[in-house]
C-alpha cells in the first residue's frame, strides 16, 4: 500500500499537473528503490492468485534485473506495484537517467522514486496548539486544515495583506519584521486618541472608552469599554510569525500586513473607511504620500447598520478594478447582513464555532460567501488566540488572547487569500472568490441545534441561503488555484451530518452563558458601527 502522504503527493501532483517529481521532493535526495507499477499483462485462463503474483513478481524482477539490480526479488506494494530496489542510492541526474530508463522500459506503466516524506509543516510555536481553527477538520470540524495546506505553500512576501482596524503595536515580538510601514487614516482629533488626525504612524495607542469621555457630547451613543487591541489580535492571525518558537503562528509565514489604522475610540468614520481603501489598493488619495506597498487583500472587519450605500459601493468597485479583494466580517448581531457585507464584490465571511454550527452571533444572509472559524463563547479555549496586549487603556506588555466575532473569521479568509496569491499573483478579486467557495468544506449538521433562519440567534445549523457555500479550507483553496476558473465548479454545498455537538455545548448550553458574552459582543459591534459623524 501507499503510505498516506504519498497518495496525497502523488493526487497533489495530479492537481497541480505535475508530473514529474512531487512539488517538495527535491534531485538531490538520495533514492534507492522505486515504486513500479507493471502494465497489464495477458493472463492464462483459470491462472489461479497465486501464479498470477508469482508471475507478476518474475516481471518485476526482470525490470530489476534490467536496471542492473542484483538485489532480491522486489517486494509487492498495493496493486500490481512493486518496490525495486537498485544497489547504490542514485541521486541528481544520476536519478533523472534512473527514472527515465525505468518509465521507458516495456513493462512499466509508471515509476516514482521512493522518498522519504517531510513531516506534515507543523510550527513549533507554543501556542500553536491553542490555535485549534487552524487545525485539520477530522480534530475540530470548521478547522482550517492548514497542517495539509503548508505542505503546499507558506506564503510568498509579495502576498501583502491590508488590515483596516485600530493599528497595531509594533513592538510586538510576534510580529516583528512582518508589518509594513502602514498608515493612520484617523482623521478627527476629537477620537483618534494619539493627540494627531491622519499621519504616518498607524501604531494602535488603544481605544478604550472611559467615563470622562462619556461626558462629552462627542462620544454620545458610545460605551465603556477597556482598550480592544482589535488590529494586532488581526494582524496576528495573518503574519504572526510562525516556527520561531513563541506565541502563536500566523497563516501566511511569509506576507506582511500593511496595517491601516481607521479607528480611535468608539469606531472609525466612513469617510477615513474609504479613503483608506483606496489607499491601501494603491489609489491616490488627497493629502496623503502613495502607498508604496500596495494590497490585493484587504480586510475589514468593521460593519454599519444600513444597508450597502451608493460612497461604499462604489469605493469597492474602484479597488476592485485595481485588482484588491475586499474581505468583511458578517456582523454580530445575528440577524441581517449590513454595509460592508450587503455590498457586491466583497467576500463576506461569517462565523462558525469549532463544531461547525454557525455562531449565535454571526449575521447572516445570501450575501455571505463561506464561513470561517469565529470562536465559541464558552470554553475559553474554543474561543480564537492571538496576538495582543494587557493594556485596559494604553499599551502595556506585548502577549497574546482569546477572542471571539466574526471580526476574527474575516481576517482567515483573507490570510488564504493571500496563500492563494502566493502562488498564482495574477488572481483577480472574483477569481479568488470563485475559488474559495469551490473548495469549501460542505457545513456541518447536528441534531444538537435548529436550522439557521431569521430569528434564530442561537447557534444553528447552517444552509447555502445562510452562510453561503461552505466551510473555508486552505488545503483544497490552496489546490484549486492552479485550476482554470473555468473549470472551478461553481458551489460544493452539501451538508455532512455529525453524530454529536462535541465540545462545543449544545444550544441550551450557550443560551447559559450567553448574556454578558453577548452584551460585550454587541456592544463591541455597536461600537464598530460609527458610520459618520452624527
Ligand atoms: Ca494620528
Ligand atoms: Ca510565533
Amino acid at each position: 500500500m501507499l503510505q498516506p502522504g504519498m497518495r496525497r503527493i502523488i493526487l497533489a501532483c495530479a492537481l497541480l499537473g505535475l508530473t514529474a517529481l512531487p512539488a517538495h521532493v527535491t534531485l538531490a535526495q538520495p533514492v534507492q528503490s522505486f515504486i513500479v507499477k507493471l502494465k497489464m499483462a495477458a493472463t492464462p485462463i483459470l491462472e489461479t492468485p497465486q501464479a498470477l503474483q508469482q508471475r507478476e513478481q518474475q516481471r518485476a524482477l526482470g525490470v530489476a534485473r534490467d536496471m542492473g539490480s542484483t538485489q532480491p526479488s522486489p517486494e509487492p506494494v498495493g496493486t500490481r506495484a512493486h518496490l525495486i530496489r537498485l544497489d547504490a542510492a542514485v541521486h541528481g541526474a544520476g536519478l533523472s537517467q534512473a527514472l527515465k530508463r525505468l518509465r521507458q522500459h516495456p513493462d512499466v506503466e509508471w515509476a516514482e522514486p521512493n522518498v522519504r516524506l517531510k513531516r506534515m509543516a507543523v510550527p513549533n510555536d507554543p501556542g500553536f496548539s491553542a490555535q485549534w481553527h487552524l487545525q485539520a477538520p477530522a480534530s475540530f470540524a470548521s478547522g482550517l486544515n492548514m497542517p495539509l495546506a503548508w505542505d503546499k505553500t507558506t506564503g510568498a512576501s509579495t502576498a501583502t495583506v491590508a488590515v483596516l482596524d485600530t493599528g497595531v503595536s509594533f513592538s510586538h515580538p510576534d510580529l516583528a519584521g512582518r508589518l509594513h510601514a502602514g498608515y493612520d487614516f484617523v482623521s478627527e482629533v476629537a477620537y483618534s486618541n494619539d493627540g494627531s488626525g491622519r499621519d504616518t504612524d498607524p501604531t494602535d495607542p488603544g481605544d478604550w472608552v472611559n467615563s470622562t469621555d462619556l461626558k462629552s457630547p462627542l462620544y454620545s451613543g458610545c460605551l465603556i469599554e477597556d482598550s480592544s487591541w482589535h488590529g494586532t489580535f488581526i494582524a496576528g492571525q495573518i503574519v504572526a510569525s510562525a516556527n520561531n518558537s513563541q506565541g502563536v503562528a500566523g497563516i501566511n509565514w511569509n506576507a506582511k500586513v500593511l496595517p491601516v489604522r481607521v479607528s480611535g475610540k468608539c469606531g472609525a468614520l466612513l469617510s477615513d473607511i474609504l479613503d483608506a481603501m483606496r489607499w491601501s489598493a494603491g489609489l491616490s488619495v488627497t493629502g496623503v504620500p502613495a502607498n508604496p506597498n500596495p494590497a490585493k487583500i484587504i480586510n475589514l472587519s468593521f460593519g454599519g447598520d444600513t444597508a450597502c450605500t451608493k460612497s461604499y459601493q462604489d469605493t469597492i468597485d474602484e479597488i476592485g478594478r485595481a485588482g484588491a479583494l475586499l474581505v468583511v466580517a458578517a456582523g454580530n448581531n445575528s440577524g441581517a447582513l449590513a454595509r460592508p457585507a450587503d455590498c457586491s464584490g466583497v467576500l463576506a465571511v461569517g462565523a462558525v464555532q469549532a463544531d461547525g454550527a454557525k455562531t449565535y452571533y454571526s449575521d447572516f444572509g445570501s450575501n455571505v460567501a463561506l464561513v470561517a472559524p469565529g470562536g465559541d463563547s464558552s470554553p475559553q479555549t474554543l474561543r480564537l488566540y492571538s496576538t495582543s496586549n494587557s493594556g485596559t487603556q494604553g499599551p502595556l506588555t506585548d502577549n497574546y488572547d482569546y477572542k471571539i466575532g466574526t471580526s476574527f473569521s474575516a481576517p482567515l479568509a483573507a490570510a488564504v487569500a493571500s496563500l492563494m496569491l502566493s502562488v498564482d499573483g495574477t488572481l483577480t478579486p472574483a477569481q479568488l472568490i470563485a475559488k474559495m467557495k469551490a473548495s469549501a468544506r460542505p457545513f456541518a449538521s447536528s441534531g444538537a441545534y435548529p436550522q439557521c433562519s431569521t430569528g434564530v440567534t442561537v447557534a444553528c445549523n447552517c444552509t447555502t441561503s445562510t452562510c453561503g457555500v461552505g466551510m473555508l479550507d486552505e488545503n483544497a483553496a490552496a489546490a484549486l488555484v492552479a485550476t482554470p476558473v473555468s473549470s472551478v465548479p461553481s458551489t460544493t454545498a452539501t451538508t455532512a451530518t455529525t453524530s454529536s455537538s462535541g465540545g462545543g455545548g449544545g444550544a441550551n448550553g450557550l443560551w447559559a452563558g450567553l448574556g454578558l458574552w453577548a452584551l460585550a459582543l454587541l456592544a463591541l459591534w455597536s461600537s464598530r458601527q460609527r458610520p459618520a459623524i452624527k
